[in-house]
């Protein structure tokens, strides 16, 4: 059975900046978010159309993040050694930073945004425009045969039909083969309040908890599980099929971790709604108190995550003047739903303004680095993770 525990109100498409005239015709949806009291899962109440998200149009470009760009190449040189794959698939490959790591030869993307598609396709990797289901599965399967890794990052909980996406894994995967995922963790989420990791997208916010009731009725085990820093804290799980690998005792101590925090329980739910409720109160508080004295703020990053923040407390550009964005295909259109400006960071001096909120919290250090000269002159930071706080 399904509970629900949170309505974060209504919300636009997290990734579909508008141009002016677009503004009128903006789709809007409920996000509610819901436990299932049988696999432990949490998810969104109502699933936005696939498509509505994940098309020509998509703007969230993993190369254009250096460190994101870092990350996957340490993972595809860890998985090489590590598991030695000769055929490797992505599900999800955006513009490529995981699978370029990878022989052309052997290894295929799957990715449904048709302009990401197209980047690895021109790279010369054996590129599916497609949804990952098990008929994709089945179609691979007979033209390409068994896949040694499986591999998918912050992907798979943009998957809503869980099941039909793990049979296709198990349909692929060679029988001594690894699936290797990663997405932000639920209980990252839940310590830290960042409820904005909820938004279109995410139709899931993984437990280890909920993975493993959910892979092993699809005939995979989870073996490992990395804690990782990555997107406010993510966790990268390795599964198998169920009768080739044993299990680790990482996956004993994440399950044992999100037991003693509670995951597997409704109450828990109930008091992290309340603390975001919170969290919107006094987010709305602060920033219109330093407007009322004369303050001026921006925002940097024009993440979905602050699509998330933004259009739950009602934040416009009365409160904040424009969000800055270092991906070009984001600058000089209107953020979803708040419809503040997005803008490119050079064309901004930040010392123009007093206060920067962090829709990008999740580069919190880097940011804070690259913007040493605004905290010189005095400038602050303001975030809601892991509670509303000025820091310079
Ligand atoms: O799962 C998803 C994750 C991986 O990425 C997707 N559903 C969508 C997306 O979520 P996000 O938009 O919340 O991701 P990021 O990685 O937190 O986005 C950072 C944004 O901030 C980018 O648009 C780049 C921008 N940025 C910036 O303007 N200045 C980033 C840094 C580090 C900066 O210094």
């Amino acid at each position: 059975m399904k509970k629900e525990f949170l309505d974060l109100g209504r919300q636009p498409i997290a990734n579909k900046f508008l141009k002016e005239d677009e503004v009128s015709d903006e789709f809007f949806f409920d996000l509610k978010v819901v436990f299932d009291e049988d696999t432990k899962l949490v998810s969104m109440k109502d699933f936005v159309k696939p498509e509505l998200m994940f098309n020509e149009d998509y703007k969230y470009n993993t190369s254009l993040s250096t460190p994101m760009v870092n990350h996957f190449k340490e993972t595809a040189e860890m998985l090489k050694m590590k598991f030695k794959p000769r055929k490797v698939l992505e599900i999800g490959s955006n513009d490529g930073p995981f699978i370029s790591n990878f022989d052309k030869d052997s290894s295929i993307c799957v990715e449904p945004c048709d302009n990401f598609a197209k980047v690895t396709a021109d790279m010369g990797y054996k590129t599916r425009t497609e949804f990952w289901t098990t008929e994709l599965s089945e179609k691979i399967l007979k033209q390409n045969g068994y896949m040694d890794l499986i591999y998918s990052a912050n992907c798979v909980c943009h998957i809503q039909d869980l099941d039909d996406a793990f049979k296709a894994v198990k349909n692929l995967l060679t029988p001594g083969g690894v699936f290797v995922f990663e997405d932000p963790s639920l209980l990252r989420m839940l310590e830290r309040g960042s409820y904005d990791q909820i938004y279109d997208e995410h139709a899931h916010v993984f437990s280890v908890t909920a993975l493993n009731n959910i892979l092993k009725r699809n005939g995979l085990r989870i073996f490992s599980v990395d804690n990782l820093s990555v997107h406010g804290g993510s966790n990268r799980i390795y599964a198998c099929h169920v009768d080739s690998c044993t299990v680790g005792d990482s996956v004993r101590e994440n399950l044992k971790e999100e037991k003693e925090f509670g995951v597997d329980n409704f109450e828990t739910y109930e008091i992290f709604a309340k603390r975001v409720e919170e969290s919107k109160d006094e987010l709305v508080r602060c920033l219109k108190n330093l407007k009322d004295d004369g303050k001026k703020i921006i925002s940097i990053g024009a993440t979905s995550k602050s699509t998330t923040v933004f259009n739950y407390c009602g934040i416009d550009s009365s409160l904040i003047d424009c969000i800055t964005d270092t991906t070009p295909d984001k600058q000089n259109l209107l953020a979803p739903g708040s419809h503040i400006p997005v803008v490119d960071r050079e064309s901004v001096n930040l010392n123009d303004y007093d206060y920067a909120f962090l829709g990008a919290w999740n580069f919190k250090d880097v940011i804070a680095n690259k913007e040493s000269g605004f905290v010189k002159k005095g400038g602050q930071f303001i975030t809601h993770v892991p509670k509303i706080m000025m820091f310079s």
